[in-house]
């Protein structure tokens, strides 16, 4: 299909070819098995750890459950501080695991936790950290970790975008006491929905195991958990995407490099400065509009490329809306009010970053 007749728009799930997909398919109808735990759901299991260099792993049903389990095994059911600047799903499923959030802000260069700010936003209640791994980078992850070891604290890295990202060359996952991984459709590695918990220690991996399970374990029923179980044929889909995950990663790769050839200098775009420490999965293009310089603010661009058939998404206006916070984390509202984030995936070509970058144009005066 040539470039202007396809759809551009962030989160197009890459999905597996359908021939590859049915003997998987005639395989599990063929068993009989469909969820619980069967033979895919272990393979998928198996090979997510050794991909992402995982001590231990656990597939859940979504990423907000994965959230959620981690949230619950590591008891945090004190104050726990993170950003403002994410879905709604981190701050949700911390209520539910009995959390209260504790918003703390963000550095404007990363968008993501401003450890001086985590420091200071401690109390005696504090008994945890939840930084969020934003658009495919990392949090830094090696300041935060020794914060949290200095306090005593328990840290849950909420690693939804954050698959196969490395920090020094180190897993991501190796950080922290655990990850919550979601692999939702519109992430790079996905099951359709699902997520994965990793940990490092043996008795958290332990307790999420039983929590997805109803609470059951190899001695019985002792504690109430949910049912945060993912199926053969989403652990199917899984399989198939883990074969070519490396082969999207390296197209995004240049989709990126593309994009940020085009678009450097341009008024009123501002680009996110690589990380040079962090091995970025480019899950996502997230770019700042500075309304003065560009004529339009994120809403007015998001509209206006929408008009020339470009879907990008602001991400993520939604927590700093509520009043209460209006004026008290100035770098995630202004993250909030000007961050979008623009189409990405292997399957698009420089002509399509070409049209995107053709949409992307500031107002003319
Ligand atoms: N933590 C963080 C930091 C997260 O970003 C998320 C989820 C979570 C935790 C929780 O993980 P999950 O429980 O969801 O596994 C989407 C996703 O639903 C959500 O998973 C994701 N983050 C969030 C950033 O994006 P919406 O409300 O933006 O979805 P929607 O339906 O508006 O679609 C987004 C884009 O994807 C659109 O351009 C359309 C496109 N799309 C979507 C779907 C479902 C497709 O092209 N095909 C599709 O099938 O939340």
């Amino acid at each position: 299909m040539d470039s202007l007749n396809k759809v551009l728009r962030v989160g197009r799930p890459q999905l597996p070819e359908l021939e590859k997909l049915w003997q998987g398919i005639e395989d599990i109808w063929a068993r009989g098995w469909v969820s619980n735990f069967g033979p895919v759901h272990a393979e998928l299991e198996r090979r997510l750890g050794a991909r992402l260099g995982a001590q231990h792993l656990a597939l859940t049903s979504t990423g907000t459950s994965a959230l959620h389990l981690a949230a619950t095994a590591l008891r945090l059911t004190g104050e726990v501080i993170t950003t403002p600047f994410t879905f709604p799903a981190t701050v949700n499923a911390l209520r539910l695991a009995g959390a209260t959030p504790v918003f703390c802000d963000i550095e404007p260069e990363t968008l993501m936790l401003d450890v001086a700010q985590i420091e200071a936003t401690l109390t005696g209640r504090t008994c945890g950290i939840v930084p969020v791994h934003l658009f495919g980078g990392a949090a830094r992850v090696d300041a935060i970790d020794s914060v949290a070891r200095r306090h005593g604290l328990s840290v849950l890295y909420d690693a939804a975008h954050a698959f196969g990202v490395t920090f020094q060359g180190r897993p991501i996952t190796d950080f922290g006491h655990a990850s919550a991984l979601s692999f939702h459709a519109t992430k790079i590695f996905h099951t359709i929905e699902g997520g994965a918990v990793t940990s490092s220690n043996p008795a958290t991996h332990t307790r999420i195991l039983k929590l997805r399970n109803h609470g059951i374990g190899p001695d019985g029923f002792d504690e109430s958990g949910t049912n945060a179980k993912l199926n053969e044929i989403q652990s199917l889909i899984g399989l198939h995407l883990l074969d070519v995950i490396d082969i999207e990663i390296a197209a995004r790769r240049e989709i990126d490099t593309y994009y940020r050839e085009r678009l450097a200098g341009r008024p009123g775009i501002r680009l996110m400065p690589p990380q040079l420490e962090v091995g970025n999965n480019y899950a996502y293009f997230p770019v700042q509009v500075d309304e003065r310089d560009f004529g339009r603010d994120a809403t007015a661009t998001v509209a206006h490329m929408a008009d020339r058939g470009i879907y990008a998404r602001q991400y993520f206006p939604y927590l700093c809306r509520p009043e209460a916070l209006k004026g008290r984390f100035p770098a995630a509202e202004r993250a909030a009010a000007t961050t979008i984030c623009l189409p990405i995936d292997g399957r698009m070509t420089e002509a399509d970053v070409v049209r995107v970058c053709c949409a992307l144009q500031p107002k003319a005066r």
